[in-house]
């Protein structure tokens, strides 16, 4: 495979932006090589400057779960963008995404649009700390909830992909209000509470962790987060960033069936555009200014092309009762047969899969966590993951990073990739 143009352009990348990427886990650091420069996409497939074609299991990080380039939604992006790109001021497509996020999505009434993921979650504990009176807050080792202070602690993502799990630059002040728990382990965040009675805003938790790997709540373990919160007066924050319409169009909460107090979204939301939300019942939503006093703002929150992007994808959704199901048997069938080409050629693996979310991990260990996840055997990952690209299949370069699947990707796309893995070797 020739991926000239792609060195060029990094080499010169890096003399202009750190590491030569924007989001770090793109660098490639842990598996080595260069990064992939693309230049369009259609459906399932990425081209990359070079000419190059890759069935694409990013799907960008999960927005782009129509597949790329859709219809629909490039239509309804030029249309805004001849109204103007931003007027800083509201818009009624603002209210016409509020309204059917609300309708779609159990136990929330209000809506505040941001910009990201990373916004969501920041804005959603301060929210919970102007409502509760208190400061803590507990997350899960391995969960990431955007690069704000109080989350780069024991954080999965990039910061797991290049072993820094707790980023220099938070103040001690800032990391000890956050306290860290196992993820599957409620012993571990009862006992939290007990060393700090009183003093908890929230639990944040991603309902499906996706940045340690794909991992799955055990039975009991996200309705016991749901108990603690209730008898201690605690919030219960679900992350749907990577969740929320791509489980389903209510998210993990509906999947679930767990009411959390305040939901954050990002990523398919958007369509592709940069948009993040938080979410919840009028009564804590409230706290949010103008209406309440916890404060927070931004120039382009709402804005028209990333309204207009992110309405089109959700429509879509909506309009097709089978999107979903379908998205899901596209998954198990990639399970099943790259787990088979695996085990076919001795190579030990776990293959942890929700819905569209899937990820392969090179452990004897049932991977439920995130010391379980950091014994797979990173040199494996490597491998798997450059014979996966030169065979056309971009997978995220990364082991603790979930594939995202979109539902473009075909049959045969789906055949032609594990076929690719039939002919991975260790050696
Ligand atoms: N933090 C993102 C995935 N968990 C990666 C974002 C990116 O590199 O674009």
């Amino acid at each position: 495979m020739n991926i000239r143009t792609s060195e060029q352009l990094f080499a010169r990348a890096q003399h202009f932006i750190p590491g030569g990427v924007n989001s770090p886990v793109r660098a490639f650091k842990s598996v080595g090589g260069t990064p992939i420069f693309f230049k369009s996409a259609l459906g399932a497939v990425l081209t990359d400057v070079d000419g190059n074609d890759y069935i694409d299991y990013i799907s960008s990080w999960g927005p782009m779960i129509l597949g790329h380039a859709h219809p629909t939604v490039t239509e309804a992006i030029r249309e805004a963008t001849l109204g103007s790109t931003s007027f800083g001021a509201p818009t009624e497509a603002e209210i016409e995404l509020a309204e059917l996020i609300v309708d779609l999505v159990p136990n929330i009434d209000i809506v505040r649009m941001v910009n990201s993921g990373t916004e969501a979650c920041m804005s959603a504990i301060r929210v919970a700390r102007g409502y509760t009176g208190k400061s803590k807050i507990i997350k899960f080792v391995g969960c990431y909830h955007g690069h704000a202070d109080s989350f780069l602690i024991k954080a999965g993502s990039g910061l797991a992909t290049l072993g820094t799990p707790s980023s220099p630059g938070v103040t001690p002040g800032t990391a000890a209000d956050t306290l860290t728990a196992e993820y599957n382990d409620l012993a571990s965040v009862e006992a939290l509470f007990e060393a700090n009675k009183d003093e908890i805003a929230a639990i944040i938790i991603e309902p499906i962790a996706g940045n340690m790997g794909c991992i799955l709540p055990e039975p009991g373990f996200l309705e016991g987060l749901r108990e603690l919160c209730d008898s201690t007066g605690a919030l219960l924050i679900f992350d749907e960033v990577m969740t929320g319409f791509r489980l389903a169009l209510g998210g993990a909460q509906e999947v679930l069936n767990i009411k959390a107090d305040l939901v954050t979204f990002g990523k398919v939301i958007g369509g592709g555009m940069p948009v993040g939300a938080y979410a919840g019942p009028k009564e804590i939503m409230d706290f949010v200014a103008p209406v309440g006093p916890v404060y927070q703002a931004g120039t382009l929150s709402g804005n028209p092309l990333a309204m207009a992007s992110g309405l089109a994808t959700l429509r879509t959704l909506k309009n097709n009762p089978n999107f979903f199901s379908e998205l899901e048997n596209k998954c198990l069938a990639l399970k099943a047969g790259i787990g088979e080409a695996l085990s076919a050629n001795n190579i030990t693996h776990q293959i942890n899969q929700f819905g569209s979310m899937i990820s392969v991990h090179f452990t004897e260990e049932k991977v439920r966590d995130y010391n379980s996840a950091a014994t797979g055997n990173n040199d494996t990952f490597k491998h798997f993951f450059h014979h996966m690209l030169n065979e056309g299949c971009y997978l995220p370069p990364s082991a603790f990073e979930s594939w995202f699947l979109n539902n473009a990707l075909t049959a045969e796309q789906i055949e032609q990739t594990i076929s690719a893995t039939s002919r991975f070797t260790k050696s």
